[in-house]
């Protein structure tokens, strides 16, 4: 894999890893890491050897935000015609499925990037919070959207609005923020497992089902409904279908080719 300035890449078998790499910063997302991040992502998602990516920080910090030293100067107009940060949202338009592995703290920012992922598990350390209300500021990437959806409005409101009340990662666990909570020195390796897992079936299907369930955030049960029907008649159309249906019919595993 390519080289990067701000993040280390590299592959586990079918599962692509991003590691966040400005330990000086605690992984303050400038910009340009954003940047590194959207590559690597789009790159592991065109490869067709990789079928789900793990992206993760360091023990003492997934990422501590956006980097308010990079930002701090900036003025509105600036902010608005360059659409300060845009490019972050890139990310929710890749297909393969993201699992974000987060140790320490996932801050501002860096609990927004583990939003955008598709799962979340955590190191037993790990800290969720978003503190923009102490910059003057609030959430700008999905916080004031997805956390409320993760964990509810009271407790959304209660995080947000105090900038103070982290969930420490049994808190996430029970609001459901993260669905599995390991050892910091075994969080990597479960990620990769359960990426692995997911990257052995065939990818039509796991890419399908990830916009089907992304779906159910967008748009009326109805028309979700409809589209989760539209993907499972489209499957029908792929060889990974035949070969899924014929191998339980024969009593072996089947071998997905992503067709
Ligand atoms: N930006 C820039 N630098 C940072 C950041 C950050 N977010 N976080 C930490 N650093 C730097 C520190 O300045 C320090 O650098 P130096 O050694 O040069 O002084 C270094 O990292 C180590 O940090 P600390 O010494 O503070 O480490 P501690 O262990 O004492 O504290 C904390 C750790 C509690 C995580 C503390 O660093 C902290 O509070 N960080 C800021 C957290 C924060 O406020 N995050 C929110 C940022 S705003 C944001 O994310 C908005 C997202 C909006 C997206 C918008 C899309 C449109």
């Amino acid at each position: 894999p390519k080289q990067y300035d701000n993040i280390l890449v590299e592959t586990k078998g079918k599962v692509g890893l991003i590691t966040l790499n400005r330990p000086k910063a605690l992984n303050a997302l400038s910009s340009q890491l954003f940047v590194e991040i959207n590559e690597a992502l789009r790159s592991f998602d065109a490869d067709k050897d990789i079928g789900a990516m793990v992206i993760t920080g360091s023990e003492k910090a997934f990422a501590a935000g956006a980097d308010i030293k990079e930002m701090k100067d900036n003025t509105f107009i600036d902010n608005y015609k360059k659409n300060f940060l845009g490019h972050w949202a890139e990310m929710t338009e890749i297909k393969k499925p993201i699992i974000a592995a987060v140790n320490g703290y996932a801050l501002g920012g860096g609990c927004e990037l583990a939003m955008m992922c598709d799962i979340i598990y955590a190191g037993e350390k790990a800290i969720f919070g978003q503190p923009e209300i102490k910059l003057g500021v609030i959430p700008g990437a999905g916080g004031t959207q997805r956390l409320v959806k993760a964990v509810g409005k009271s407790k959304a409101m209660e995080i947000i609005l105090t900038g103070s009340v982290n969930l420490n990662a049994t808190e996430a666990l029970q609001y459901g923020l993260v669905s599995k909570v390991v050892p910091a020195d075994q969080l990597v390796d479960e990620a990769v497992k359960t990426a692995s897992k997911i990257a052995s079936m065939g990818q039509p299907s796991v890419q399908m089902a990830k916009e089907a369930i992304n779906k159910s955030f967008d748009v009326s049960l109805d028309a979700g409904l409809r589209w989760e029907r539209i993907f499972f008649q489209a499957l029908f159309g792929t060889a990974d279908q035949k070969e899924g249906m014929a191998a339980f019919t024969e009593k072996r595993k089947p071998t997905f080719t992503n067709e």
